[in-house]
């Protein structure tokens, strides 16, 4: 396929909803960390799209991504890469959207490759970076909403009430496993 060919979109909402946030992701081999950012904005009902974009595979694919992205009416990107993890950094290049990185765990190195990558960005060019792996995905999902919610008070109530629940879900005590 032709680098400069229509971005293989997919997104998740009904095709008349202009998604808020865009999940991108260097490899399909991110997915299954990346999964966990989608279904967290799913959840909150955030129209989204999710899109494998590598800075190094697909670098036209990545800049004309990420400079029509807030044109596009998208409020946040979320970059998910491993290894040489260039996608969120480069990304932040070309948009002054708040792009939120997440480090992919890495075979060899564990993620701290990818970790180290993502959020050593020079001053002037910020990625706000997540934990490595599914915690990290699932986050950057929740802080995206928390962005959104500045100027949506239904996702906010949606956001307050998450958090109470998940607070409630946890036990006092710990139980036995042969209890
Ligand atoms: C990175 O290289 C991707 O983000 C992925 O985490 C890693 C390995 O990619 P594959 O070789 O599995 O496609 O660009």
């Amino acid at each position: 396929m032709s680098e400069t060919a229509p971005l293989p979109s997919a997104t998740t909402e009904a095709a008349d909803i202009t998604p808020k946030v865009g999940i991108i992701m260097g490899s399909q081999s991110d997915w299954e960390t990346m999964r966990h950012a989608d279904a967290i904005l799913t959840e909150f009902e955030i129209p989204h799209e999710t899109l494998i974009v590598s800075a190094h595979r697909t670098p036209d694919r990545l800049c004309e991504y990420a400079k029509t992205a807030a044109g596009r009416g998208l409020s946040v990107i979320i970059a998910g890469a491993g290894g040489a993890a260039h996608l969120p950094g480069m990304c932040a290049a070309w948009t002054r959207l708040p792009v939120l990185g997440v480090p992919v765990e890495s075979r060899a190195l564990k993620g701290m490759d990818s970790l180290l990558s993502i959020v050593q960005m020079p001053g002037g060019v910020p990625v706000g970076t997540l934990a490595i792996g599914a915690s990290g995905a699932k986050n950057a999902a929740l802080l995206a909403a928390s962005i959104l919610a500045l100027q949506d008070s239904d996702l906010a109530a949606r956001l307050d009430t998450w958090r109470a629940l998940q607070t409630a879900s946890v036990a006092n005590a710990p139980t036995s496993e042969d209890q």
